[in-house]
């Protein structure tokens, strides 16, 4: 484990145990990164990590060879909701490359053509959610009906089982135990060992207790019902017929035969509701943030989506059109790149090693990788806060390393939702750009709010109907219009 590391070590020591406690740890871990330099060692009430942002030292890290993924403490308190599930199993587990190979056809790009019905039918629920706020002059709250919308998909194409995020005015019950579930694992990290944390650890149990519930309701719709195809999915639509769930209960593992066990699949289940929609709604979030701060960023995406469904009032995007929607996702890599949405990833040297020839490793101990700062690595050029999607042109993607642009993590334990998070990301943005003009109504300033992951906080906008082709600016006024699209 990371204790003692430090000592001796090529890199400062930095000792953060008396500063005061801060409610999004990673942007502190940011500040040092930027003080300190591309590894230090972050100590905290005794415990010492390794922290890691310099692009060749997160090169050597991402051999698989010498690396592997670490359930550092931060993954150690998820597993305590969401135990072997993909997310949190330890590499030698079997259940994780058990589950890995069942589940791994349903991540496939070709896969995406499946979901991509169910995606458009929730990305419509926020679109008529948005159209009636904007009807009645309200603004909306982004990070929230972000959050709706990702966890109505993974939740209907996964396990077509139906959140009706939409219908209600807080959040469902199940992220408001998640997000305190999440925030438990991260600030367990910080505690004060001399404290009383039983009061906050039994809240915590029975929240746990309360997303395997729902979990398990899940599941049990799913059994009664017998096949996948039916329940949830609206008329006119197929229901995957292999979706996660189906999978997961029906499917052998084709190299060994074996199936996933009952408490296994309750592991999934929690981790996908999880992983799904967390991390894709605040990408969506920040995404939208940069739109409306970058006009003509802005105006050349609506000239993208233009293109394609020039001013229908209501367009039919196909799965094709989402591959065809280039610089909507250079924005929204953009995005991910200034706020990877899971801001840190960790690896573990898996034999005694030196990490850029000078920082001794023993096996098993872990590394820290600070994504944002990864990404901010010189190799990005001059001005790496500035927000510019050009940086994903194809050219500029060649000419990059592979290491140098990790939201997604790295190797085999990499994000297998990629796909999805990105097809269905891409395609409500492009909806979003093509029917609203956005209006920056409280000056936003980004503050962020972080449960594990990041999210902007407090973050609402403006809405009014475009008309597409004309008129095409981002914030109310007219003047910039002419000469775009069409
Ligand atoms: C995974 C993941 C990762 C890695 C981590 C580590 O390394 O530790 C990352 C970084 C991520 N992921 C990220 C992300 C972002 C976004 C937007 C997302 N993600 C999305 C999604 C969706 C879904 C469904 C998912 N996601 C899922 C997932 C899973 C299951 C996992 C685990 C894998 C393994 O095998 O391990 C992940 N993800 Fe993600």
């Amino acid at each position: 484990r990371a204790d003692g590391a430090g000592s001796g070590r090529a890199v400062p020591l930095v000792d953060i145990s008396s500063a005061p406690p801060i409610a999004a740890p990673m942007l502190r871990t940011m500040e040092l990164a930027r003080e300190h330099g591309p590894a230090f060692v972050q100590r905290l009430h005794g415990r010492d990590s390794l922290i890691v942002s310099g692009l060749e030292l997160v090169e050597e890290l991402a051999d698989e060879t010498r690396f592997t993924k670490s359930i550092g403490p931060g993954l150690e308190n998820v597993r305590q909701f969401t135990g072997d599930g993909l997310f949190t199993a330890y590499n030698d587990e079997p259940n994780w490359a058990r589950a890995h190979d069942i589940l791994m056809p349903a991540f496939a790009l070709g896969s995406m053509r499946t979901y991509h019905p169910v995606m458009l039918r929730v990305a419509r629920r926020l679109v008529d959610s948005w159209d009636r706020r904007e009807a009645a002059g309200l603004p909306v709250d982004v990070p929230g009906d972000m959050t709706r919308m990702t966890l109505d998909t993974i939740g209907l194409a996964g396990f077509g089982f139906d959140f009706g995020s939409f219908e209600r005015d807080e959040p469902h019950p199940f992220v408001e135990a998640m997000v305190r579930c999440l925030g438990w694992a991260m600030n367990r990290l910080t505690r004060d060992p001399e404290a009383d944390h039983r009061e906050r650890d039994t809240a915590f149990r029975a929240d746990a207790d309360y997303l395997a519930a729902v979990v398990d309701e899940v599941i049990a719709a799913r059994s009664a019902e017998g096949t996948a195809g039916e329940g949830a999915v609206g008329e006119g639509e197929q229901a995957p017929a292999e979706d996660l769930l189906g999978l997961m209960l029906g499917a052998v593992r084709p190299s060994d035969g074996t199936r996933l066990d009952a408490e296994n699949i309750r592991n999934q289940v929690i981790t996908f509701l999880i992983a799904g929609h967390e991390t894709t709604s605040g990408a969506l979030s920040f995404a939208m943030y940069y739109l409306v701060k970058h006009p003509t960023v802005l105006r050349q995406v609506q000239r993208e989506v233009d293109e394609l469904w020039g001013d229908q009032a209501d367009p039919e995007p196909s799965y094709e059109d989402v591959g065809r929607l280039r610089h909507t996702r250079q924005v929204l890599n953009e995005a991910l790149r200034l706020w990877p949405t899971a801001p840190a990833f960790s690896r573990e040297a898996r034999e005694d090693t030196l990490l850029g020839g000078r920082i001794p490793l023993r096996a098993g101990e872990t590394v820290f990788v600070s994504t944002p700062m990864l990404h901010r690595d010189p190799s990005w050029g001059d001005n790496p806060e500035l927000f510019d999607p050009s940086r994903f042109d194809p050219e500029c993607e060649e000419a990059r390393s592979p290491h140098a642009f990790k939201p997604f993590g790295t190797g085999e334990r990499a994000c297998i939702g990629r796909q999805f998070a990105l097809h269905e990301a891409v395609m409500l943005l492009g909806m979003l750009v093509h029917r609203y003009r956005l209006i920056d109504h409280t000056d936003y300033r980004l503050t962020i709010k972080q449960t594990l992951t990041i999210k902007p906080d407090d973050f609402t906008l403006g809405l009014a109907r475009r008309t597409p082709g004309r008129a095409a600016t981002a914030s109310g006024s007219t003047a910039a219009a002419t000469g775009t699209a069409e």
